[in-house]
């Protein structure tokens, strides 16, 4: 879909206007102290996930509206985070789901990924619906079920979804449970949480050694009474009795309003049980809408616990991802977005000396404290993001890039106005 030596021309023609910042910011930067080159790496290591459900158009009870060229198979959906990864150098990776994302030909598919540099990230279990195979139903519960032989069938789920990311080279499953009740009295609080856990375990035996458990919560939706596991405590308590391999994964989306999110996080870092991250923003709720597009602020407050917390605790490796709803936006547009603005935020956070901050607190100085973060928060990092990305050979900007090189176009023209993603 992009074609090298347009990219490259594409690239010139903005170079001298990009040259003219970057060197304004590299020599505030320089002054500053800050390690110019090691700040560029780390940013462009930076890789996001890119989830194979975003790549479709999404919609909601009242309806949807795709705009054509959405990825019908795996393979497809591959192709465009290769597309989104050439041009940002930052989608290195997908986390698929199943059963919408099941391969035909494990190998075919692996040798797609690694030629487009994308690996495996968590592979997502889907006990919220039921599938045309199912031999029992998930509408009151899936691993929290009352009755054994339908926990059974969600527990078979799981170690399939464990299975087919083996395969791929996965080394994380997410589990986000639907399981709650609409009206008090439906449920044993105790007893949901009970058989939860119990369930998680045999899932958890199933797990190769290499492998982690994520543990996504969500307050509400789609059950308004209560969810079995509503909130980072009752995740962390199932992983924290689960072992090791256990952790909890932070939706962005998955809080009540004004909930602290980046306490939530240096917290679970301190005791190394953040597991994984699913990047969106919201308004009102699990909103799904672009990273930084409503709360830019709070994203960049995260990433400053997630930079300290990657420096001062022993947390392992953190899965990063997207979990966004397209609805209105080209999705792949929509991608481009949040990647760029989960990188910026990621930039601000670099650029922050943490120890200048740790003096103030000492002094309990909050006026510096707050200026501290204010000034990184407000400092244009935009050259920064982009001068890492084109050092790795992708686009100055890639959502330009994206509508020059004609790419909704194209893929309209090879798949068609009606393709369907699946799943959605
Ligand atoms: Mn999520």
């Amino acid at each position: 879909m992009v074609d090298p030596n347009r990219l490259k021309a594409f690239n010139e023609e903005r170079l001298s206007d990009h040259q003219r910042h970057w060197v304004f910011l590299l020599e505030s930067l320089t002054q500053k102290g800050i390690d110019v080159d090691k700040t560029l790496n780390k940013i462009a290591d930076f890789q996001i996930a890119i989830p194979s459900w975003a790549l479709g158009t999404g919609g909601t009870r009242f309806g949807r509206f795709p705009q054509g060229g959405e990825p019908s198979n795996l393979e497809d959906k591959i192709k465009d985070i290769g597309t989104l990864h050439t041009l940002n150098k930052s989608s290195g990776a997908v986390s698929i789901h199943i059963p919408w994302d099941i391969p035909e030909d494990y190998t075919a598919i692996k040798t797609l990924a690694s030629e487009l540099d994308i690996k495996f990230d968590a592979v997502n279990s889907n006990t919220f619906q039921d599938q045309p195979n199912n031999v029992h139903s998930y509408k009151f519960g899936s691993l929290s079920h009352i009755d054994a032989v339908v926990r059974k069938e969600a527990i078979q789920h799981n170690k399939e979804v464990i299975d087919h990311g083996t395969q791929l080279g996965s080394r994380a499953l997410t589990v986000w449970l639907a399981d709650g009740s609409s009206f008090p009295g439906q449920h044993n609080f105790r007893g949901v949480f009970q058989r939860t856990l119990d369930s998680l375990k045999e899932i958890y035996d199933y797990m190769p050694s290499d492998w982690k458990l994520l543990i996504e919560y969500k307050p509400y939706e789609p059950n308004f009474y209560s969810m079995v596991i509503p909130d980072w405590g009752t995740s962390h308590l199932l992983a924290s009795k689960l072992g090791d391999q256990a952790s909890t994964l932070v939706d962005l989306g998955h809080h009540l309003p004004n909930t602290n999110i980046e306490q939530i996080v240096s917290l679970l870092m301190h005791i190394n049980k953040l597991g994984g991250f699913h990047f969106n923003d919201s308004k009102y709720g699990d909103d799904d809408l672009t990273v930084g597009g409503i709360k830019p602020y709070q994203l960049f407050l995260i990433f400053c616990e997630l930079v300290q917390g990657m420096r001062e605790t022993s947390n392992p490796e953190i899965s990063w991802m997207i979990d966004a709803s397209h609805n209105l936006k080209d999705p792949m547009e929509d991608l481009l977005q949040s990647v760029d603005s989960i990188k910026i935020a990621y930039a601000r956070a670099l650029i922050l000396d943490y120890n200048l901050l740790k003096d103030a607190q000492k002094r309990n100085d909050i006026a510096t404290c707050q200026s501290l973060l204010q000034d990184a928060f407000r400092t244009d990092v935009r050259p920064l993001v982009k001068e890492a990305i084109y050092q790795r050979g992708g686009a100055l900007d890639a959502l330009a890039a994206y509508r020059e090189l004609n790419i909704r176009k194209k893929l309209i023209a090879t798949r068609g106005l009606d393709s369907k993603s699946t799943g959605l």
